[in-house]
């Protein structure tokens, strides 16, 4: 019988870089250009196996849409929050320099710090590329972070952004368990 795990996880970047993108391929496997920008924070649901180590796994997915003004919404958002995905967008810079801030936002607003992993997404972009893999990678090494390229456009990769947080997650709560 495999183990039965239930996570909830919150999507972390700048507007515009994929979050909703990636939840709603991840979460439905399908890709809508015209998704409505998201109102206040939503989740969605995802049931996952993963055979390799033999679990199950349950996943609330938290977006949140662009800078929410209430520190009430903020909280609730982070609120038991056990991984997170640092998304940003390979074709804008400054968002990939915003991973930072939204790291240290996470880690203020929660009594511990969570399992993150890093997603360089829109890597369909090629001809707008502004940050290499190089970079990218090397930013999550120095922060302790795995890393994953992804395209929500094409679906690359999509799943296993969120697979490897989830091997991260359960990693560290038998750690400590
Ligand atoms: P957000 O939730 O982080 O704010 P969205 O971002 O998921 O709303 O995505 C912002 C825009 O980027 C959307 O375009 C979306 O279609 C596009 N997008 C998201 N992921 C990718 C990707 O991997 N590749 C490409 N090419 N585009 C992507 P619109 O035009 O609908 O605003
Ligand atoms: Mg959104």
């Amino acid at each position: 019988m495999p183990r039965e795990y239930r996570f909830k996880v919150v999507m972390l970047g700048d507007g515009a870089v994929g979050k909703t993108a990636l939840t709603t391929r991840f979460t439905q496997e399908y890709f809508d250009a015209d998704y409505k920008r998201t109102i206040g924070s939503d989740f969605a649901i995802k049931k996952l196996e993963i055979p390799e180590i033999d679990v199950n796994v349950t996943l609330q997915v938290w977006d949140l849409a662009g800078q929410p003004r209430f520190e009430v919404v903020r909280q609730g958002f982070y609120r038991g929050a056990r991984g997170g995905l640092l998304v940003y967008d390979v074709t804008r810079r400054r968002t990939f320099l915003n991973i930072q801030n939204w790291k240290d936002e996470a880690f203020k607003n929660l009594t511990r710090e969570i399992p993150l992993v890093v997603v360089a997404n829109k890597v369909d972009l090629v001809d707008s590329r502004a940050v290499t893999t190089e970079e990218g990678q090397k930013w999550a090494e120095e922060n302790g972070h795995l890393y994953v390229e992804s395209s929500a456009l094409t679906g690359k990769n999509v799943e296993a952004a969120y697979v490897t947080l989830c091997k991260t997650m359960i990693e560290e709560s038998t750690a400590v368990s």
